[in-house]
C-alpha cells in the first residue's frame, strides 16, 4: 500500500483527537541508508545508518511535526499559524499552512537563515518577518504576539510537534527490527532529541523494540548551552539551523541524555564542516551543515572510545544539503574554467 504520511501510518500512536483530518504532504518514510565507507573512514568497527530526513517534502525533519500541528490547528478552527525559526521550521510551517489554506507568519533572524529555507517560506506564501536579533529574540517576539493575536504557535513548545517527530524513531525500529544501540543527532532547540527518545521509549514499552538506544546529541561549540549548563547570549556557528542560545526543549534533551545513559556534547565549526564534506564526498549523501553535527559527533565519540565496537548507530541527517547552497559553494574549490576544447578538458582533468 502507498505511504499515507505519518499521521495515517501511526495514528494510534499519535496523541491527536480522533477523527482529525490529516493535512499532509506524505512526509516520513525517509530512507535509512547504511554508510560503510563513512564507518571505515572514521575507524568505527560497527554499522552506521543515516536517517536521511532531507528527503521529506520540504527537505527537513520538521515536516513530521508540522503535519500534526497544522492538522490539529485547522480542526480547532485556526486561521493562522506563527513560528520563530532558524529556517526549516518556517519552511515547513509555510508549506503546511499553504496546504491547509490558512495563513503563516514566520519570524526569522535577519541575515542568518540559509537561502533555500527563505526561498521556501516566501514561495509558499508565508509572511516573513526578519527580526534584528537571533533565534531566541525571534522566539520571544512570537510568544508575545501569540498572547495578543489569534495565531497558533507551531514551534516545538507545541507538544503536537513532538508527537509527529517521534515517528522517525518508529521508522528506524520498523526497518532495523529494533532500536539501534546509539542514536546521534544535532541539537538546537532540542525538540528532536526529545521526540526520538519519546518514540523509542514507546516502542520499547510496547515490546516492539527489545532495547533503548543511548541518545547522543551534539550542539555547535559556539551555541552549546546544554553542554555548558547555561544560556548563551550570543550564539555563533556556521550551522545557522542550530544557532540557538536558549533551547525551548532543554529539559527534554537533558532527560533523554540522562535516562538513556547518553551524552550531549559539542563539536566545533571546523569539525562540522569537515564532516559535512566527508559525508557528501564519501557516501553521496548531501546534508546541511547542522545535520553534519551528528556525523562530527560520531567521529568525536568514536575517537574518544565512547562507542562500543560491533554496535549499531543511527545518525539523523535533519535537513537536505541544498537548503544551504552558500556554505557548500564556499567550502569547496571553484569549478576550473576552460574553453570549449577537448584538449583543455583533458588537461584540466589531470588524468595522465
Ligand atoms: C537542519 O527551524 O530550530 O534540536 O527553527 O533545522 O529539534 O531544534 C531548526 C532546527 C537540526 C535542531 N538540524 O533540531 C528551526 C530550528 C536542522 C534544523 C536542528 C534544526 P532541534
Amino acid at each position: 500500500m502507498a505511504w499515507r504520511g505519518v499521521i495515517e501510518e501511526y495514528r494510534e500512536r499519535i496523541e491527536l483527537d480522533a477523527g482529525v483530518e490529516a493535512i499532509t504532504l506524505l512526509e516520513g518514510n525517509t530512507p535509512l541508508i547504511e554508510a560503510p565507507r563513512l564507518a571505515a573512514t572514521i575507524g568505527f568497527d560497527g554499522r552506521i545508518f543515516l536517517k536521511y530526513e532531507g528527503l521529506n517534502p520540504t527537505c527537513s525533519f520538521k515536516d513530521r511535526g508540522m503535519t500534526v500541528a497544522l492538522s490539529a490547528a485547522v480542526a480547532r478552527g485556526a486561521k493562522a499559524v506563527i513560528c520563530a525559526s532558524t529556517g526549516n521550521t518556517s519552511a515547513a510551517a509555510a508549506a503546511y499552512a499553504a496546504r491547509a489554506g490558512i495563513r503563516a507568519f514566520v519570524i526569522v533572524p535577519e541575515g542568518n537563515i540559509a537561502l533555500g529555507k527563505l526561498s521556501q517560506a516566501v514561495m509558499h506564501g508565508a509572511r516573513v518577518l526578519a527580526v534584528r536579533g537571533n533565534f531566541d529574540d525571534a522566539f520571544r517576539v512570537v510568544t508575545g504576539v501569540a498572547e495578543q493575536a489569534q495565531v497558533t504557535v507551531v514551534n516545538s513548545i507545541n507538544p503536537l510537534r513532538i508527537q509527529g517527530q517521534k515517528t522517525a524513531a518508529f521508522e528506524v525500529c520498523d526497518v532495523l527490527g529494533r532500536a539501534p544501540d546509539y542514536h546521534f543527532l544535532p541539537v538546537g532547540n532540542a525538540g528532536n532529541i526529545t521526540a526520538y527518545w519519546l518514540g523509542y521509549k514507546e516502542y520499547e514499552a510496547d515490546g516492539v523494540s527489545d532495547r533503548l538506544p543511548k541518545m547522543m546529541g551534539f550542539q555547535a561549540a559556539g551555541a552549546a548551552p546544554i553542554v555548558i549548563g547555561q544560556q548563551v547570549d550570543d550564539p555563533q556557528t556556521i550551522a545557522s539551523a542550530i544557532r540557538i542560545g536558549n533551547p525551548v526543549s532543554w529539559k527534554g534533551a537533558a532527560a533523554a541524555r540522562d535516562e538513556s545513559g547518553g551524552i550531549i556534547d559539542s563539536v566545533t565549526d571546523r569539525q562540522i564542516i569537515e564532516a559535512y564534506q566527508q559525508l557528501a564526498a564519501c557516501e553521496g549523501v548531501f546534508a546541511e551543515p547542522a545535520s553534519a553535527a551528528s556525523i562530527a559527533g560520531i567521529k568525536k565519540a568514536v575517537s574518544e572510545s565512547r562507542v562500543e565496537p560491533g554496535s549499531t548507530a543511527v545518525c539523523t541527517l535533519t535537513g537536505h544539503g541544498l537548503k544551504d547552497p552558500t556554505n557548500a559553494i564556499e567550502v569547496c574549490p571553484e569549478p576550473t574554467k576552460i574553453g570549449p576544447s577537448v584538449e583543455e578538458a583533458l588537461q584540466a582533468m589531470g588524468l595522465d
